[in-house]
This record gives structure tokens, sequence and C-alpha cells, in this order.
């Protein structure tokens, strides 16, 4: 077993992988920058190094700065978390090149993942269904770009191989505007990016995004915990999301969890880590995979009982995976609202300090979060705050669930959107279960 753990991250996910390292008696260290010495996580690591001043990347992207505390505190290995250096290949391999464990993938699976094309064309390969596409970075020359564009049918998206999440895509609705609209996306992509590597697919109007949640030991053995909807979005951000991913055909779930499962076995895939679908009309298309823990990890650790973080440093330290398939049960629904410090209106972050937080609790109630009374949420980072994520036999005792929980919850000090969140729990679409990607913005009017 590891002996000592660094946490590059802060809030409530550095707070969770703290958890899961007492859990199974690995020491701790939190680095933080300076204004968040006050974090909840800080106080309650074995040790704590200030890696520097609160900008990120003066402290938790400050690459130097976290291997010289985990050479200071003689920590074995780095928990990333989500977010900041969680996905940078360059990282990894510094991490690894100087002689300690990152917890997660390879570094070249991280840049083979972190390159769209090529994540793409190593999971068609394993036989995960894609998105009918150029299967390949555009050339210039407009004849190949029309007739691509014609083979995979209008409309199509142009996406920056380096972008993912959202980031550096453009929809090409007809051939008046397609050249044009792929030189525009090369050009954003090259300025954002450093690289203008592009790629086209057939638009898909209004799929659902369904992820598959995977673990890996590396050594030939890889199993799945299903599957969860985060279809509820506003601009990429994700607002509620809930597994297993409701009124999905029993056969084509299974088929595509199988395809997940061998791909990981084939790239010999280390870690956790989550496949992302796009779902429409019984299909599914791979668009992306995250190498990472994701926010939403507790929904399926509820209908599971599986601890991903703990399996996360299991697997780090070098145990094949304890449990095959058939050992894991799927019972019961789970849904995830995150809670973010936000004018519930206009969206934009609302530090402050927190005057009064009462938890909500009860039966089937999880509440993963690092605030407390007093907490001053500065403004310098993403602006969650906590996530409460609820249980139940059914997907409706859940809802039931949550909906009891949102209305426990006090925050007072900040603006937080549980005002939002109780709105779209008592949504009759929602309720119905299987909204499209759109559905909320359309709901918000934007
Ligand atoms: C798409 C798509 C429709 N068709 N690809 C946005 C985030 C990035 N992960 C991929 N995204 C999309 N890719 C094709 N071929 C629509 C989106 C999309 C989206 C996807 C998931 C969740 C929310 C979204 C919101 C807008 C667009």
């Amino acid at each position: 077993m590891l002996d000592k753990v660094l946490i590059a991250n802060r809030g409530e996910i550095a707070l969770r992988i703290l958890r899961a390292c007492k859990e199974l008696n690995i020491k701790t260290v939190a680095v933080h920058s300076k204004i968040d010495v006050a974090l909840k996580h800080v106080k309650l690591a074995d040790e704590a190094v200030c890696i520097g001043p609160n900008p990120s990347p003066q402290s938790y992207l400050n690459v130097p700065a976290i291997i010289s505390a985990m050479e200071i505190t003689g920590a074995e290995a780095v928990h990333p978390g989500y977010g900041f250096l969680a996905e940078n290949a360059d990282f990894a391999e510094q991490v690894e090149n100087s002689g300690f464990i990152f917890i997660g993938p390879t570094a070249e699976v991280i840049r083979t993942m972190g390159d769209k094309v090529a994540a793409i064309q190593t999971m068609k390969a394993a036989g995960v269904p894609t998105v009918p596409g150029s299967d390949g970075p555009l050339s210039d020359d407009p004849e190949f770009l029309k007739a691509t564009a014609l083979r995979i049918g209008y409309p199509v998206i142009i996406k920056a191989a380096a972008g993912g999440g959202g980031r550096g895509m453009r929809v090409v609705e007809n051939e008046q505007v397609l050249l044009n609209a792929v030189s525009i996306t090369k050009t954003e992509a090259a300025a954002a990016f450093g690289d203008g590597t592009v790629y086209m697919e057939k638009f898909l109007q209004n799929p659902r995004h369904v992820e598959v949640q995977v673990l890996s030991d590396g050594q030939g053995s890889a199993i799945h915990l299903g599957d969860r909807d985060c279809s509820l979005q506003r601009r990429h951000q994700k607002v509620i999301e809930e597994a297993p991913a409701p009124g999905i055909p029993e056969e084509a779930r299974q088929a595509v969890f199988e395809s997940c499962i061998n791909a990981c076995i084939q790239i010999n895939y280390r870690g956790a880590g989550t496949f992302e679908f796009l779902y429409e009309d019984g299909n599914y298309y791979f668009i992306e995979m995250n190498t990472r823990v994701q926010v939403e990890h507790p929904v399926s650790e509820m209908i599971t009982g599986v601890d991903i973080i703990k399996e996360q440093l299991l697997i780090a330290s070098g145990r094949p995976l304890s449990f095959k398939q058939e050992s894991i049960i799927f019972r019961g629904h789970s849904f995830e609202c995150r809670i973010n410090a936000e004018d519930p209106v206009s969206f934009l972050p609302q530090p402050g300090t927190i005057q009064a937080y009462h938890a909500p609790g009860g039966n089937g109630v999880r509440v993963d979060s690092h605030i407390y009374n007093g907490y001053s949420v500065p403004p310098n980072y993403d602006s969650l705050i906590g996530k409460v994520i609820t249980y139940g036999r059914d997907r409706d005792s859940a809802l039931s669930r949550m909906r009891n929980a949102l209305d426990e919850m006090v925050i007072d000090g900040i603006k937080t959107n549980i005002e939002l969140h109780e709105d779209l729990v008592r949504d009759s679409e929602f309720k119905k279960g299987g909204v499209n990607i759109h559905y909320l913005e359309k709901k918000l009017g934007l």
C-alpha cells in the first residue's frame, strides 16, 4: 500500500481524497495557495505545504512547486483530483521521471486521450461506437473537405483536436459556409491551444450526454461501474447528474459497457476513467475519454457500493483489481446536485463568507463539501462549493430525497444555485427522465 499521498487539488475533491486516504491508513500531504490555508482538508491533513500565491498558475498549476513539496515531505504519490493538472500529460511525465507515482494512467495514455483525433481513432479501433466523421485530421484541400461533409451528411461539426469539453467547435449547416468554418475553427484552435488540427463529425441535433465509468488496473483487468446521465447542463457546465442513465434499452447499454471494458484492456488503461458518449435514437457515439476522476463520480459509487477514490489509490499501489465484473451489483438510483456559489439568475460567481451552513442529512443523503460556518469562498477558483447526492431504491425515491435534502439545506451569506436546483427537481420533464443536452438552456430561455 502507498505510504504517503500528496493531494494536488483543493475544495471538496481534496477533502474526498483525504478521507479515502485515511480509510486506507495512507498519510496525507495537502498543498495549498496562500488563501486556501483555511480549507478543511488542509487542517485535517497530516502535513500541509503552501505552494504559492492565490492565482492557480502560481499554485495548483505550479509543477516545480508541487514536485518540490513531494520531495520535502517524502510523499510517494500524487493524486491530482479533477481540473488543474489532472489531465496534463507533461505533469504526469515529470512526476514519474522524478521517481514518484502519478495516480492515474500513464502520461502516454493521457496524451493520446488529450488529442481527440487520436482518442477517437484508438476507441474506434478497439470497437467502441464513434460518430460518423472524418476519422482523422482535416486537410486544407477544399475538394476533400466538401466530399467528407457530403459523405457524412449535413449538418456537420468541426472540432479542435486539442479542444474538448465544448471548446473550439463550430456547426456547419451547408456547403456554402463549410470552407470558411473550417478555416476559422483552425485559426481559433491554433490561437487557443497552440494546435490548429481540426476534425469533422456528423452533428447530432438532440443527443443526451451519457458516460460510462471504468476502473482498470493496467494489468489485464477492467470493470465498468455503469453509466451516468449528465445531460442537464448549461454552457458545458453540468448541473445535475444521475446514475444509471434512465430509459436506455438494456441490450444497448450492456453492449457499450462491454466495448469500454475491451478498450481499457486493449490500451492497458490504468486507473479510473470515463468514456463520454452522445446518445441519440438508441445509438451511442463516443466523443471523448476523461482520464481523471470526475466531479459526478459519487452517483456511480452510490449504485455500486464501490469507493472509486479508494480504488484509484489501490490501483496506483500496484494491486490488481480485487473484484470481477460479476461481483459489482447495481442497485437503485442516485442523483447529484452541484452546489455553486453563484447568482441563481445571472450565474456569475459569488465569492464571500458563509454566515450559516446547515447540511441536509438522513437516509440516502450524502453531502460532499468542504464548506463550514465562517468559511470564505475565494474569488480565484471554480465556484463549486459542494455536492448533494441522494440514493433511493428507484429513481422516484432518489429524486424525492433530493427535493427534501435541498429543502433542508441552508447556506447564508453568499448566493448559491440551491433555488435553481429546487426548481429543477420539480420540473415535470426532468421527473420523467431522459431530457437532452439542450433542455436546461431552453428552459432558462438561453
Ligand atoms: C457534439 C455535439 C453534437 N454532435 N458532437 C460539447 C462538449 C464536447 N464534449 C462535445 N460537445 C458536443 N459534441 C457532435 N458530433 C454536441 C455537443 C454538445 C454537448 C455535448 C455534451 C454535453 C453538452 C453539450 C452541449 C452542447 C453541445
